[in-house]
């Protein structure tokens, strides 16, 4: 079944657009962080996953090489045959050690990648057969919800959904729980999910891997300016704009904003968009879990957590929820 077609849904610019106006009309103005992905935003992604400061994809990777082979045994507990559908699968840098573990027990299984860049999606065709041979895998390219339907239209077998790199910390816990929920109505009893989050540390370490001394998380908040800028004809001058970032130990909330440095008008197309000075834009929620957290999170969207993983250092839990 390995192919080379992506799967993308129609419409995506003019969804960018009505939802970038939406956010930007709205009292306090936000922007929707799956937007910070074009070919840029991606390549300034694998920078910030390479800083110093950005502890979290060195605490996932440790718990992938070392435990790969537990949550293999984990996965198959219910039965050999399978599909594996990742949400926000990235370069699978990580999950590759899965995969292999998965190959190397002699399991039956498709691997659905699902990303919402195209980029990602045709990297990931092009360069994961080689890397593991006899992998059967189809990616799709869209937002997580339609890929999913369409991969249960693809096949009927057990599921096995990885949604890893703490991607559900860009939503607010209300939203998580939202996101869970329907989740959980997709899937069947016997189906698993991988899920990973951030959890609950130092302040200071939270907050300088949002706010780096190299100014790279800045430029991918910027970026998503110039993006729009450049797919929908908006006009934001980027100097007049300055990232924040702020993190809350209570709440977990770690957010950053992009703030205007003048009053100023913005352009999109045909519409102005007006700035008082110092009023913000919310551009993204980087949501950190206590474990307990965690476990009312699953317990009020119908799962039943049922093994979990961490690094050395407790910064990273992959959780296993039924
Ligand atoms: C890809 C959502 C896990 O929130 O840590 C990193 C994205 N934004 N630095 C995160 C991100 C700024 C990242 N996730």
């Amino acid at each position: 079944m390995t192919t080379t077609t992506i799967e993308t849904t129609t419409d995506n610019k003019t969804q960018f657009l009505q939802e970038t106006l939406a956010g930007l009309h709205s009292e306090p103005k936000f922007m929707r962080s799956k937007y910070f992905y074009d070919a840029t935003g991606d390549r300034i992604f694998q920078q910030i996953m390479e800083m110093e400061e950005y502890y979290l994809t060195n605490a996932e990777m440790e718990i992938l090489q070392y435990q790969a082979n537990q949550i293999s045994q984990a996965i198959s507990a219910d039965g050999s045959i399978f599909d594996l559908i990742e949400l926000g699968a990235g370069d699978a840098t990580k999950s590759i050690y899965l995969l292999k573990s998965l190959l190397d027990s002699q399991l039956e299984f498709s691997y659905f990648p699902i990303d919402i860049s195209a980029h990602v999606i045709s990297d990931l065709e092009e360069n994961l057969p080689k890397k593991l041979p006899g992998l059967d895998m189809k990616g799709l390219n869209g937002d997580y919800f339609n890929m999913l339907t369409k991969a249960t239209e693809l096949s009927s077998r057990r599921k096995v959904v990885l949604f890893m790199g703490a991607n559900i910390g860009n939503m607010s816990i209300a939203d998580a729980g939202k996101f869970c929920s329907s989740l959980k109505k997709l899937l069947s009893p016997k189906d698993l999910l991988i899920i990973g989050f951030d959890l609950k540390k130092n302040p200071k370490q939270i907050l300088s891997a949002y706010n780096d001394k190299g100014g790279i998380t800045r430029s991918f908040n910027l970026n998503l300016l110039h993006r729009i800028n450049k797919e929908l004809d908006g006009n934001f001058d980027l100097n007049n704009f300055e990232h924040y970032a702020s993190y809350d130990p209570e709440s977990g909330a770690c957010k950053s904003y992009l703030i205007s440095l003048k009053k100023q008008i913005v352009n999109i197309g045909q519409n102005a968009i007006h700035f008082a000075e110092n009023e913000d834009i919310f551009m993204e929620i980087s949501q950190k879990y206590s474990l307990n957290d965690i476990d009312q999170l699953a317990e009020k969207t119908g799962f039943k957590p049922l093994q979990r993983f961490f690094d050395q250092h407790q910064y990273f839990v992959d959780a296993i929820w039924k």
